[in-house]
């Protein structure tokens, strides 16, 4: 059966022109630094957020992971979100691997931390504590409801940060989808960190990959660490070649997933069984639950859903996310809507 897949942005298959582009593309030893397509999508993602340098690493994970290690060292802290994804879904990897220790301060319903919450983290030089190095950011905010944070935020948050000697990293997963939605370039969400991550698997439809980008300096440390990891590439210019399409032709349009995402919302409103979040859709995911008279289980509609064809996420017993992307059509949010309102009335 032909899905309609809301569970993730990252189900994306590439299109036939990425295919055709990822056929032709010209290779070499990234190793060696000798592939030319993963050096072109490389000094583009760094012209576009704005950053001397960049490197491709396999996953949003991996690039969330070798930036941290490559700022902190054994025992030093992280401030992060209580609901940032590196905290809530990446295996606990900064802190298995790297030693580092995490100091979680509550997310905002917008996917901001309170300045306060950050001030207040951040740890007096005395023996007892770990050492405060870093703040992390992520936009836009994935349990957040997809929240984009602001340029102006962002930059007082770099601001405190470097006041305070603490460098700021940006899970900057969906960054274009931030910036889209509040009619920024990208490069603008970024000018106060020290590292900015962002993901071509997601909304930008390619197969696999995503970028960090910061300073010459920083990005070599980057580039040992990715090594460490085992994340070092041969000819991945076959993937990267995808990404450079991804950058070229998919960012502008993630406008038209934002505006799926409401077009959902407007129908699953009118279904007595749902309750959305207030103010969702933010970008290009929904979130929303079942209301307290359904006997049903998310699980159990979830179930009821994909018997109709279409595929949700089930993010606790009574919630779902639902997220809009590139193979998703007006007809296929039309599908949607009319499968919960079988299940559920
Ligand atoms: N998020 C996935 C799941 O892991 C939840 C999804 O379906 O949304 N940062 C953010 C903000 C993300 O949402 C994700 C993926 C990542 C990092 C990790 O990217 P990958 O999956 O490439 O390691």
């Amino acid at each position: 059966m032909e899905y309609v897949d809301l569970r993730s942005d990252t189900v994306t298959k590439p299109t036939p022109e990425m295919r055709e582009a990822m056929a032709r593309a010209e290779v070499g030893d990234d190793v060696y630094g000798e592939d030319p397509t993963v050096n072109s999508l490389q000094e583009m993602a760094a012209e576009r957020l704005g950053k001397e340098a960049a490197l491709f690493v396999a996953s949003g994970t991996m690039g969330n992971l070798s930036s941290i290690l490559a700022h902190c060292g054994r025992g030093d802290e992280a401030i992060v979100g209580d609901k940032a994804h590196t905290v809530l879904f990446e295996a606990g990897g900064i802190s298995a691997l790297g030693g580092v220790h995490s100091r979680q301060v509550p997310n905002q319903p917008d996917g901001s931390l309170a300045l306060d919450d950050i001030r207040q983290a951040i740890r007096s030089d005395d023996a007892h504590h770990p050492i405060s190095r870093l703040v992390a950011l992520e936009n836009t905010h994935n349990r957040c409801g997809g929240a984009a944070l602001s340029a102006e935020y962002t930059r007082s948050v770099g601001e405190l940060a470097h006041e305070h000697g603490l460098l700021l990293h940006i899970d900057g997963a969906r960054i274009f989808n931030a910036a889209v939605a509040l009619g920024v370039e990208a490069r603008e969400l970024a000018t106060s960190s020290d590292s900015v991550t962002f993901c071509l698997s997601k909304g930008l439809c390619a197969p696999v990959g995503s970028l960090v980008c910061g300073s010459k300096d920083f990005i070599a440390r980057v580039h040992r660490v990715r090594k460490q990891l085992g994340g070092g590439m041969r000819q991945a210019g076959v993937l990267a070649a995808a990404g450079v399409m991804a950058l070229e032709s998919m960012v502008e349009r993630l406008a038209d997933d934002h505006r799926r995402a409401r077009l959902l919302a407007q129908g699953l409103a009118t279904i007595p069984g749902l309750v959305l979040d207030p103010g969702t859709p933010k970008t290009n995911m929904l979130f929303c639950s079942l209301a307290e008279d359904v006997p049903l289980s998310a699980a159990q509609v979830a179930a009821a859903l994909a018997e109709r064809g279409v595929r949700v996420g089930v993010v606790t017993p009574r919630r779902f996310r639902l997220v809009t992307h590139y193979w998703i059509g007006d007809d296929d949010v039309a599908q949607a809507v009319t499968a919960f309102r079988d299940v559920l009335t």
